[in-house]
């Protein structure tokens, strides 16, 4: 089949969409054009339609951040103002990753840096491999943690971790990370892929509209205070207490199966 993509590759098997980052010689460098094209793929009937998505990287690195180098073959490297890149080409990703009404799922097939540690721990469930490494890398090259890196780290790992990691620009081991509260699952190397895969078909088969809910909940409750909190919760109950999946779950439990979640 044609695909539409040049750094990315995507796919979409049993509800769950697959994007795989598809710089290999780069290590993943993040570059304008791969960003455009990430951004197109979450917007895509593929990611759309699915129930789950599944972010991963080809070759031996899951991504090594913004691309520094100017390769001679139509990258330029990094312009000047790189606000304005964060704003033309970072955001809109970092924002619909966020805004997805479905779970992500991160496969970090090797080691993240910079802005690819943004975009790993953006997902919802990170599984890491033992090998892996996780490095805020910015402050080694003179620039700070970007693409949402300080308050994804500082939310989860807390504020003398976030400082020790942003400061120092050290690799972080898969077994602090997991310590850390930045990955929730370390697995071998090997089974990194099916591990992940295996956690987006159970996503996908899951009460795909509560778990939209859900996410986003998650995120309000790092915001946002208790008594908020219970609004948001009461809106989103509305909600999922008239899907098709509420009314599925209940009439399963009368009898004594498991429910069939259809996502709807
Ligand atoms: C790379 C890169 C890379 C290009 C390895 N770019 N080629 C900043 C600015 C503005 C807006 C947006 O956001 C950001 C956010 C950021 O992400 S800033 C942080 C950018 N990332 C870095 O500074 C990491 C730079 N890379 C490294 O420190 C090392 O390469 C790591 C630790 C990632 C991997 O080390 P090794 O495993 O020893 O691999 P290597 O250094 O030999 O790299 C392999 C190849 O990949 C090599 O190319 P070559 O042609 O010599 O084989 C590197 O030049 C290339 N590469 N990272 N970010």
């Amino acid at each position: 089949m044609m695909t539409p993509y040049h750094f990315i590759k995507t796919g979409h098997v049993d509800d769950v969409a697959t994007i795989t980052l598809n710089r290999p010689e780069k290590l993943n460098a993040l570059t304008p054009a791969l960003l455009r094209e990430l951004g197109a793929a979450l917007d895509s009937a593929e990611v759309r339609c699915a129930r789950a998505l599944l972010l991963t990287g080809d070759g031996r690195f899951f991504c090594a951040g913004a691309d520094i180098q100017p390769d001679g073959a139509g990258y330029d490297g990094l312009p000047e103002d790189l606000g304005a890149l964060l704003d033309a080409a970072y955001h809109p990703v970092m924002r619909k990753l966020a805004g997805l009404d479905i779970p992500v799922v991160c496969a970090l097939n090797g080691p993240c840096a910079g802005a690819g540690l943004s975009l790993a721990l953006a997902s919802d469930i990170v599984v890491m491999g033992d090998s892996g490494y996780l490095l805020l890398a910015f402050v080694n090259i003179g620039l700070v943690p970007d693409a949402g890196a300080t308050w994804l780290v500082a939310r989860s790992a807390g504020r003398a971790r976030a400082l020790e990691m942003a400061l120092l620009g050290e690799r972080m081991g898969a077994a602090e990370a997991l310590d850390a509260g930045l990955v929730t699952r370390v697995v071998p190397d090997g089974e990194v892929l099916p591990e992940a895969q295996g956690v987006a078909a159970r996503l996908a088969a899951g009460p795909t509209r509560a778990i939209g809910m859900i996410r986003k909940q998650v995120a309000v409750a790092l915001e946002q205070g208790f008594d908020a909190m219970l609004d948001v919760e009461r809106t989103n109950q509305s909600l999922a207490g008239r899907t098709q999946d509420f009314g599925e779950a209940i009439r399963a439990f009368a009898e004594k199966r498991k429910p069939d979640f259809k996502g709807r």
